[in-house]
């Protein structure tokens, strides 16, 4: 098989591009692990920037988001049980939504699948060569049958655990990490939203975040060990925890429901450098990190993509290079900024092994400054809406 852009990962980042490119007349076949079934159901991130919101919109697939979709205008901070507003709308004019991940797949599939694109599902043992030729390989096996695609360029979109970077010569690659020894144990339930907005807390025993996907579905999670046992934690447990840790005082309670969904997902920073090596190019989780306290994982993926798709165009429209050149230095430029916002959100809101006393008023002390200060709760606002995007 032969294309011009081979893609690795039906992820956000892989969907978006494929079908980016698409609309700039460039070529791309896909190869996906999992099936599409499983793509689809996998329930990750909700919080969607209105940079991405526009992409989709650009892209003509947004009529089922703008139907389905919450807009919050902002977001709440619950510390020593009380609760703050930090209202985007009136502080930067834009607000966020709230449209679950496996819904952005699922619309991106549904596209790609209407145009005719391929998208090969279930592939086995990827493999990545030639990455600094001019025709790099992917190579996979299906059904027990080996095959290759023959690319101009590969995109590494295959996530933090995929082959794409592990293809690029440890001498090249420079990788920043902080691992944290905490995680997200997370459910989604079918309980009826009782909050407009989400509510991140900073409690005694821990963080708690309240979210939701629908207002029939909440999506909430509790700070947890990073090796904490899955079976520790009955429903009854969580529940329990959820409310002493989301108490605030004024009478709002969450509701109760049938868990749909749960699991433990550890925290991580994490940065590699140079995004390319040869022609071969990461994007989203297979090049970064960061933990999701400022949601924004698959907002970062996105904003990689569009440089990727200009960068990508350019080379095939006017035969210039200097944006491929580029990408790295674009995007990781916005990179290290989220990377910081998601760290500094981290630090506000979770408890840490080995913190003082005096880390603790100094965390509280940060807590009241952020929402009581209208330039410090705008900072927090302009991040968490999304900086402006490069391309
Ligand atoms: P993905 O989504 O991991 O997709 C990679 C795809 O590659 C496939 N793959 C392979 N395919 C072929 N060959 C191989 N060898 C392969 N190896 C892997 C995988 O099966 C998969 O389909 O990466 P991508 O596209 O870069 O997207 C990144 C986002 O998924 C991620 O950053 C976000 O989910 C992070 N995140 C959040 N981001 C937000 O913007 N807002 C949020 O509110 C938010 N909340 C979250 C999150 C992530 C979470 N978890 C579980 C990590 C909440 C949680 C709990
Ligand atoms: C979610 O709804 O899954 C969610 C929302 C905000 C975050 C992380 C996850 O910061």
């Amino acid at each position: 098989m032969q294309t011009q852009v081979g893609i690795v990962g039906a992820g956000p980042a892989g969907l978006f591009l494929s079908h980016l490119l698409y609309m700039r007349g460039i070529s791309s076949v896909i190869v996906e692990t999992k099936s599409r079934a499983y793509i689809e159901a996998r329930v990750r991130a909700g919080v969607l920037e209105q940079g991405t919101v526009e992409t989709l919109e650009e892209m003509g697939i947004a009529e089922r988001m703008h139907r389905e979709r919450l807009v919050h205008r902002g977001i709440q901070i619950s510390f020593g049980g009380k609760r703050h507003h930090i209202d985007f709308a009136e502080l930067t004019g834009k607000g966020v939504t709230i449209y679950g991940q496996h819904e952005v797949v699922k619309d991106l599939v549904a596209a790609r699948l209407g145009t005719g694109a391929e998208i090969v599902f279930d592939v086995e043992d990827t493999s990545l060569h030639d990455l600094d030729s001019d025709q790099p390989k992917i190579r996979y096996r299906k059904d027990g049958a080996a095959h290759e695609i023959r690319c101009d360029f590969i995109a590494g979109c295959d996530g933090f655990h995929g082959v794409s970077r592990a293809s690029i010569p440890a001498e090249i690659l420079r990788t920043y990490e902080r691992v944290y020894s905490f995680g997200w144990l997370g459910i989604l339930a079918e309980a009826p939203t009782t909050n407009e907005e989400l509510v991140y807390a900073n409690h005694e025993r821990g963080f708690a975040l309240y979210s939701m996907r629908s207002p029939e579905i909440t999506r909430l999670y509790i700070q947890c060990r990073a090796d904490e046992d899955l079976n520790e934690w009955p429903d009854d447990r969580i529940w329990e925890e959820l409310h002493t840790r989301l108490e605030t005082g004024d009478g709002w309670t969450v509701a109760e429901g049938p868990v749909l969904q749960k699991g433990i997902a550890p925290l991580r920073s994490f940065v590699t450098e140079p995004m390319h090596y040869g022609r071969l190019f990461l994007a989203g989780d297979a090049a970064h990190i960061v933990p999701p306290t400022g949601a924004k994982g698959l907002n970062l993926a996105v904003a990689d993509i569009r440089v990727l798709t200009e960068a990508l165009a350019q080379f095939y429209h006017s035969g210039k290079g200097e944006l491929l050149d580029a990408y790295s230095a674009i995007c990781l430029d916005r990179i290290w900024k989220v990377q910081r916002f998601s760290l500094w959100m981290t630090s506000m809101l979770h408890r840490f092994d080995g913190e003082t006393a005096f880390d603790r008023h100094v965390q509280l002390a940060e807590l009241a400054y952020v929402t009581s200060s209208r330039a410090a709760s705008s900072s927090l606002a302009e991040n968490y809406i999304g900086l402006p995007l490069s391309y």
